[in-house]
């Protein structure tokens, strides 16, 4: 019995360390006759120091990714190559989800916290690069919405 509680609660004890947001963020272009350049620099354009960068190429018509929050992770997303959109969920009852075209490699959004994301309308020449403050670690991953919307509920406790 004791142990059926202790799973019981633990995927709602899960507590997330930073704030829950999300921002667009514009960068500076450098442009010149050449052509455009644009520098990411830790904790000066963005607000965090990066420790890994992973991008999504290649995404096939019709494929959704994401369905998942994470705990403590801080992330860019920028389209540098074609489009794609970002749903952000943040679990409250009161949400609407909110939806973000990424479509310019000028625009960045940030999402830090308990933020549900999926995305969707890839287009077939989209490199969505992502920024991240931590390493890959699945553990700080949540892939099950119900668990999501408990966790939410935890950490307004
Ligand atoms: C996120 C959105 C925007 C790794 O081995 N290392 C990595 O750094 C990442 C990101 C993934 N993986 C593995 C884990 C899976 O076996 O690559 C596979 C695909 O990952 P996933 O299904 O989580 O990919 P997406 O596109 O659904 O989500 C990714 C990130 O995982 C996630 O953190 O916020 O992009």
């Amino acid at each position: 019995m004791e142990i059926l509680q202790k799973n019981m609660n633990k995927n709602t004890q899960k507590k997330s360390l930073v704030p829950t947001k999300f921002e667009s963020i514009n960068f500076e272009i450098k442009g010149d006759s050449r052509g455009s350049l644009i520098a990411i620099e830790n904790n000066k354009n963005i607000p965090f120091e990066i420790k890994r960068v992973y991008y999504i190429f290649d995404t096939k018509i019709g494929v959704e990714r994401g369905f998942h929050a994470h705990l403590n992770l801080q992330q860019i997303l920028i389209a540098v190559s074609g489009s794609c959109q970002i749903v952000l969920d943040n679990g409250k009852p009161e949400n609407n989800n909110e939806i973000i075209t990424l479509n310019n490699p000028n625009q960045g959004l940030y999402i830090s916290g308990l933020i549900w994301r999926k995305m969707i309308n890839f287009s077939p020449d989209c490199v969505l690069l992502v920024l991240a403050d931590d390493f890959y670690n699945e553990s700080d991953y949540i892939r099950n919405y119900d668990e999501f919307l408990k966790v939410v509920k935890s950490n307004e406790q």
